[in-house]
């Protein structure tokens, strides 16, 4: 099954997005990256700005095995959950799946916000073209909200 997971770092921004990659190296194939966004924030706005990229994987995981896999990679970044939408070293969440809909009770694909979030559409168009959601296809969900989220492509080499 080929996945997209969703990365994102506001704490020790370049290691942690570097570890990330690294990682699923590791553990999965990875089919594509997008390149390196530096995003504002979302949600709470008083946080430092975020990296964010998106990653094509091909695992044999069904969906939630996959999320338990990545919620321990977060882990070994040290990432600690304490507030909602607040500062984090790494936060992957799955995107898309080949599969189309999944909803069990603590994980839903597509991801539930994906339509209203720059971070997310702008790597996903890289990778995937301009592909259709549930909305409308991909630039013009992103265009709507490129006034208001702003994103910058960083140049920045993974090895
Ligand atoms: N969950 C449900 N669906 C999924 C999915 N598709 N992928 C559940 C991953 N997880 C999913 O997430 C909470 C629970 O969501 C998980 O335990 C899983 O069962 P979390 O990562 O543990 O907690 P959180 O991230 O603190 O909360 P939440 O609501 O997921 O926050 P978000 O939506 O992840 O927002 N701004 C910029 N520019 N870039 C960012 O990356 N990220 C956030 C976090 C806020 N603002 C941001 C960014
Ligand atoms: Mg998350």
């Amino acid at each position: 099954m080929e996945y997209i997971i969703g990365v994102g770092t506001n704490i020790d921004r370049e290691n942690k997005i570097s570890f990330a990659v690294k990682r699923l190296r590791e553990e999965f194939k990875v089919v594509s990256i997008s390149s390196v966004y530096e995003t504002s924030p979302y949600g709470y706005q008083n946080q430092p700005n975020f990296y964010n990229m998106a990653v094509k994987i091909r695992s044999e995981l069904a969906p939630e095995n996959l999320l338990s896999k990545l919620q321990r990679i977060e882990k070994e970044a040290g990432r600690e959950r304490k507030m909602k939408w607040g500062p984090r070293s790494l936060d992957l969440d799955i995107i898309l799946w080949e599969g189309g809909n999944f909803r069990s009770e603590n994980l839903t694909i597509p991801h539930y916000d994906i339509k209203n979030r720059v971070f997310f559409l702008i790597p996903l168009l890289e990778i995937e073209g301009d592909i259709e959601l549930d909305g409308g296809n991909l630039s013009h969900l992103a265009n709507r909200l490129l006034p208001y989220q702003s994103i910058r492509k960083v140049d920045f080499s993974l090895l």
